[in-house]
């Protein structure tokens, strides 16, 4: 054992449960394959420029307090420290300075958080196609924004978030374009009432949708038939809204359609997982202290469930002071009081996600993509050629990758895994929790065979904090 505790991710979960640890006495290992800590929302938040700190506002800001508190915790931090496998023995293997290397401890806690839904649409593999969310990325980590007409195109607060931000950037917004279907907000009406006991999200919400309007972006409401055209570029964005065809012009698109947690570490390690029909996405399956169905490997965050910063940050203490108890640093009543805090506000932040999920719950036609549009976009396999394994015989996601090579380039299925698993289910009548997902197998992600070679000569870590 080289630690008591391995804490995988430096976003809002990753950090408290790393700084939760260290204060209960646990010699705690924080590994984030980023330069900084911060994760998603807090992304370089203590090297951010200034104006683009002013521009994110006091939300993104908490994140310096939050790393300021990591800085002091006599956690052992390693960043550009890319986690590439974990062994069920919880031995962990990472590569650092093109080195691989090995840690182990009895707690694991895996705070790596959510990614992109993929919005496979016909033309969402051209080059100026991006998630809403790489956009967001170059503004927080390179002060950077895209240049030309610009399209965003989806549906959810993070599409909201972004196209405000750049505008106040300067960007030059050419429309916004959602595609929530009107039903939701029927279906999202009757869980108002639990929403409206966090009146600060839904004013936050209020106040994003009157900075678009006061901005003056053209901006479509329930669209569907969403495609980008373009021949080796994004040149237009076509689609239907209020019953007519419309065309942007824009050589950027960005896409959105809300945030899945990321389950490539889960999956890796076989814990059970559900499918989670509010969220239209698997959940590792967890207890209240973040403890998956194997012993001493801990969730937290948006990695178990889509809830936010705050609510990331608040699973995180749990899943560390759960992590204390297992190992007989607390007794029932010290865990029990010493998590009080943090339930009562991830119970808080929980009270507004019924209403979130059903309002901005993905329209039913991009989990149906045309026969003819690529969703596994590494291998370029389409909806037609998945539709087609299902009538050959398989059953599930391993057998369609098995005959097609569909969710078997670099990233490993990341992407196109809710949407393989969701056509399986379409077009072999089953729920999604029959089909199952890919099975998950190391390299996490494309890592250099020197790195790996690098392993041959050495053993576990013995590191000091
Ligand atoms: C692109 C994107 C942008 C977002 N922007 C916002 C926003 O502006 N505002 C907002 O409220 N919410 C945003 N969210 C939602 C968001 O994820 C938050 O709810 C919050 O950041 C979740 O915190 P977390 O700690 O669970 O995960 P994260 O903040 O995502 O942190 C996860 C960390 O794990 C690390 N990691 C993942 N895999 C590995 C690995 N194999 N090895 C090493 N490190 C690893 C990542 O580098 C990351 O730092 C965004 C989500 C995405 C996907």
């Amino acid at each position: 054992m080289t630690h008591d505790l391995i804490v995988i991710g430096a976003g809002p979960a990753g950090m408290a449960a790393a700084c939760t640890a260290a204060s209960l006495g646990l010699k705690t290992l924080l590994l984030d394959e980023q330069p900084s800590a911060g994760g998603q929302i807090y992304r370089n938040v203590s090297r951010a420029d200034a104006n683009v700190a002013a521009l994110l506002g006091p939300e993104y800001s908490h994140g310096l307090s939050l790393a300021g508190q990591l800085a002091q915790s006599g956690v052992e931090v390693r960043h550009g420290a890319l986690v590439w496998d974990v062994a069920r023995d919880l031995t962990v293997t990472a590569l650092q300075d093109g080195r691989s290397f090995q840690v182990r401890a009895p707690q694991l806690i895996a705070a790596t958080g959510a990614m992109e839904r993929a919005s496979p649409i016909p033309g969402w593999t051209l080059p100026g196609v991006l998630n809403a969310g790489a956009a967001q990325i170059a503004l927080k980590s390179a002060a950077s924004i895209p240049s030309g007409p610009v399209v965003l195109a989806g549906g959810g607060p993070l599409l909201l978030l972004v196209a405000c931000q750049l505008i106040d950037a300067g960007a030059d917004i050419a429309g916004i374009v959602e595609t929530s279907p009107s039903a939701n907000r029927i279906a999202a009406l009757r869980h108002l009432p639990a929403a409206l006991t966090v009146p600060a999200y839904l004013l936050k919400g209020l106040q994003m949708m009157w900075r678009l309007r006061s901005a003056g972006i053209p901006h479509f409401t329930q669209a569907t038939d969403l495609a980008v055209e373009g021949s080796d570029q994004a040149e237009a964005l076509r689609f239907t809204s209020g019953g007519r065809a419309h065309r942007i012009d824009a050589g950027i698109v960005l896409l959105h359609h809300g945030v899945v947690p990321n389950t490539q570490l889960s999956r890796l390690l076989g814990v059970e997982h559900d499918w989670d029909n509010a969220q239209l996405a698997w959940r590792p399956r967890v207890d209240t202290w973040g403890q998956t169905s194997l012993a001493g490997f801990r969730m937290a965050g948006d990695g178990t469930s889509i809830a936010g910063a705050l609510a990331a940050e608040a699973s995180g203490a749990n899943a560390a002071i759960g992590a204390a108890h297992a190992m007989q640093r607390l007794s029932d009543a010290e865990r029990d009081q010493r998590a009080s805090l943090a339930r009562r506000a991830l119970a808080k932040q929980l009270r507004i996600r019924p209403f979130l999920d059903a309002l901005y719950r993905p329209p039913d036609w991009i989990n149906t993509p045309a026969d003819d549009t690529i969703v596994c976009r590494c291998e370029e396999v389409t909806a037609g050629r998945i539709r087609e394994m299902a009538r050959l015989g398989c059953e599930g996601p391993n057998q369609a990758k098995f005959f097609s090579r569909c969710g078997m380039g670099p990233c490993q299925g990341r992407v196109c895994g809710i949407g393989v698993t969701q056509i399986l289910a379409g077009e072999l009548c089953k729920p999604p929790s029959e089909i199952g997902a890919y099975r998950i197998r190391a390299p996490l992600k494309p890592v250099p065979l020197s790195s790996v070679a690098s392993l041959a000569n050495g053993t576990l870590e013995e590191t000091s904090t």
